[in-house]
């Protein structure tokens, strides 16, 4: 049971977790025997439901437009649930929400396992929140699970803004494939947005497609790296610097300095060679340390800086256009490739087709031709 009576358990959190693994301390109503409504007065005809009872779509538009963080959290676990009923709800809810949506900046970022990231999003947070900034934090990462997320996972090394109010912090949807984690988080930043989020954060550790994918859903990306390693022991791509906007040299203090200068006038090298992630923009490149601040404004001013450039020139609405457009795209794919795996004629048929393959009495195209033909119901 959790020490702190104000504590209550947040809405991912599984029964009898110990408080310790929560990543923001949700506060309890004072007044009014609202269970989980932290200090806020729902005024008028709307009554607070106690948190177990289900609550009505414009319950929850009103708890996330009034940034009611109780609220926006249940709203986050309506869009994570996979039951077909809440599917509807929660698209209702975004739709009703779409319109506050949208004006945040978007921040992808990823670095290798031990860079720094944590540590960086806790300074880098705790300086955006200084400044007046309210800020989400969400991760992308199909490993994780509710106890191992990436930014639930290191929560000590968040251990400030995890109790800063301009703060929320969400961890990865838990399981699941990437497309699924992917659509999740997107609607998760929607929601954020609505609730007045204006910066928001998203984290990957950079696993297989991940970056891509946060790229896909973001205006800018930031790539951390660490000076004392070759790019290739960092497991980084040539295909992530390619879409970073920044990259940003970490632990460039102490006698680490001069080879974070180092990297940081190598990384300026390479990219000369390099196509722009972001078209007129060159990346920009600099150093920081996570631990003692220095650099962090700097990496705020970059975004900003961009920002400033793309808004002017229009690329940062096409991207966000492009972005959409893509996504719709993606799901359909999505959709289609699940529909047409969990088809009960294609199930049979591609059995029969493997077996006719393998003793050569069809060829590849001819079988996938004719399975098609048993999903679509059409010649093709
Ligand atoms: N000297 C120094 N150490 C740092 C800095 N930033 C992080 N560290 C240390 O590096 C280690 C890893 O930091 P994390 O913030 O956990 O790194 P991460 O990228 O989040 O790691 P994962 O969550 O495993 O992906 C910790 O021991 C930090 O204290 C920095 O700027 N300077
Ligand atoms: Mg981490």
């Amino acid at each position: 049971m959790s020490k702190d009576k104000n504590i209550v358990r947040p809405e991912w959190v599984p029964e009898g977790a110990d408080e310790a693994v929560f990543t923001t301390n949700v506060m309890k109503g004072v007044k009014g025997g609202h269970d989980g409504m932290p200090g806020q007065s729902v005024s008028g005809t709307r009554t607070v439901t106690p948190r177990r009872r289900e609550l009505s779509v414009a319950q929850y538009e009103d708890g996330v437009l009034s940034g009611n963080r109780t609220l926006l959290a249940r709203a986050i676990t309506l869009i994570e649930s996979n039951a077909p009923a809440h599917f509807d709800k929660a698209q209702e809810l975004l739709t009703r929400l779409l319109p506050h949506s949208g004006k945040a900046v978007r921040v992808g970022i990823t670095g290798v396992p031990g860079v720094g990231k944590s540590t960086f999003i806790e300074a880098f947070g705790m300086h955006l929140c200084k400044e007046g900034h309210k800020l989400a934090v969400l991760a992308i990462d199909p490993s994780s699970t509710i106890t191992g997320g990436s930014v639930l996972g290191d929560k000590t090394r968040m251990e400030l803004l995890s109790r800063e109010q301009n703060a929320f912090i969400r961890p990865s949807p838990s399981g699941g494939v990437l497309g699924g984690v992917a659509r999740k988080t997107r609607e998760t930043m929607l929601l954020c947005e609505a609730a007045g989020f204006d910066t928001v954060l998203i984290e990957t550790v950079g696993v297989g497609q991940t970056e891509v994918v946060v790229r896909s859903m973001t205006d800018f990306f930031l790539l951390l790296l660490l000076a004392t390693q070759g790019d290739e022991l960092q497991g980084i791509k040539k295909g992530v610097i390619e879409i970073s906007d920044a990259i940003f040299v970490n632990k460039a203090d102490s006698d680490n300095i001069p080879r974070a200068m180092a990297k940081q006038a190598e990384l300026q090298g390479v990219l000369s060679f390099l196509a722009q992630a972001t078209s007129g923009w060159n990346t920009r490149v600099g150093t920081c340390s996570a631990m003692t601040g220095d650099g962090i404004p700097e990496v705020w001013k970059t975004i900003s800086d961009f920002v400033d450039y793309t808004k002017s020139k229009g690329l940062f609405e096409k991207r966000r256009n492009a972005q959409l457009i893509d996504w719709m795209h993606t799901l359909i794919k999505e959709y289609l490739i699940g529909a047409f795996y969990q088809n009960p004629a294609v199930t049979p048929a591609l059995k029969q087709a493997e077996t006719d393959l393998l003793s050569q009495k069809t060829t590849v195209s001819a079988a996938a031709a004719k399975i098609l033909r048993e999903f679509t119901g059409a010649k093709i």
